[in-house]
């Protein structure tokens, strides 16, 4: 009897207190008794999460946030969208204002080790880049004293810095808090180009006045491998975010999709698929979650190719071929760690 009334009278002091109190609770009880997950986001960039004609966020990071939440609580509506700027993002997530960043977020070794924060695991594979006017110029080395429009906290103005230092040739970086300030900038002519991931450059290009009136450098400056942030010395949320992320791959890997989830549940002998999908409990069970957490994310969102191509596809006016985010099976980086 007594055990019952601690446990509602922390789920309510959770309810009351919010994320921030939370945190020394451990995220995953805290977001169970809150009943929604709180996730960090972008402040629009289309492909990872901007929001429709109607103000729904649509991209990939939403996706992502929205399958976790159903993982959770198989519930694709309880999550709630905290829009960050890159400069708050990382001072949010440790401030308790968010549960986790599903935010076009670069892995790097001194933003893991230095900031308080862990990341997860990678889910998109980038490169820093850099957009200019159609028939300017053909290669970055040739924008000797450009105006080089930046985002203020991301990895792109170091990488920007890095190689123009490395071909000793100046450049005037001019520094803005969101991307879309920045195209804007771009667009009236302030700066002669705009660096940074070039999965954001195709999807800052798929909104512009005139697209073709802009051209992404085929070069590639950096490594920018997106990982989902969580705070650190939360051994249990980072089991559930890292294979919750991966359960999305293997399900690709494995050819359970949206449509044929429920069928493969039913019929596969695969005992990998029935792992998968909660034929048998022990996947569940170690994350303390329903043991048909990975089946049910895969029915409401789809699996790692699908949550892909719903944002970058071919039916979308970004249209971003694969590449290193295709399956390692099909020459791409992406590979689940096995999940058994
Ligand atoms: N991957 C880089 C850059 C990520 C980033 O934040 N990019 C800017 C655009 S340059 C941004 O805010 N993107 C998301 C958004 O605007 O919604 C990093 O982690 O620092």
């Amino acid at each position: 009897m007594l055990t019952r009334g601690i446990i509602a009278a922390a789920a309510f002091a959770c309810a009351l207190l919010g994320p921030a109190t939370a945190r020394a609770q451990q995220t995953l009880e805290a977001i169970k008794a809150r009943g929604q997950l709180v996730c960090g986001i972008g402040t629009g960039v289309a492909g990872f999460g901007l929001p429709d004609s109607r103000g729904v966020w649509q991209g990939m990071d939403i996706d992502l946030c929205r399958g976790l939440a159903v993982a959770i609580f198989n519930d694709v509506n309880k999550v709630r969208f905290v829009p960050l700027s890159s400069s708050t993002r990382f001072t949010a997530l440790g401030a308790g204002e968010v549960d986790v960043l599903f935010r076009t977020s670069t892995q790097t070794m001194l933003r893991d080790v230095t900031l308080g924060l862990r990341h997860v695991v990678t889910y998109f594979y980038d490169g820093h880049g850099f957009i200019v006017r159609a028939n300017s110029v053909q290669k970055v080395a040739e924008m000797r004293d450009a105006t080089i429009c930046l985002v203020q906290g991301t990895t792109n103005e170091q990488v920007t810095a890095d190689y123009f230092r490395s071909i000793n040739t100046p450049f005037r970086p001019l520094l803005f808090e969101r991307t879309d300030q920045a195209t804007a900038a771009l667009q009236a002519g302030r700066c002669d180009s705009f660096g940074t991931d070039a999965s954001q450059l195709a999807g800052v290009r798929s909104t512009m006045a005139k697209p073709a009136d802009w051209t992404i450098l085929p070069e590639r400056f950096s490594k920018e491998p997106y990982g989902a942030y969580i705070r650190r010395d939360d051994q249990q949320w980072f089991d559930v975010v890292r294979w919750y992320t991966t359960a999305l791959i293997e399900a690709e890997e494995q050819g359970v999709t949206q449509a044929n989830a429920e069928e493969m549940r039913r019929t596969s002998p695969n005992p990998n698929t029935r792992r998968l999908l909660g034929v048998t409990p022990e996947l569940g069970e170690a994350l303390k979650l329903d043991r048909s957490w990975a089946y049910n994310a895969v029915r409401a969102l789809g699996n790692y190719g699908e949550l892909y191509d719903r944002s970058f596809g071919p039916e979308t006016n970004i249209d971003l071929p694969r590449g290193p985010n295709r399956l390692w099976t099909q020459g791409g980086l992406v590979y689940a760690l096995p999940m058994r």
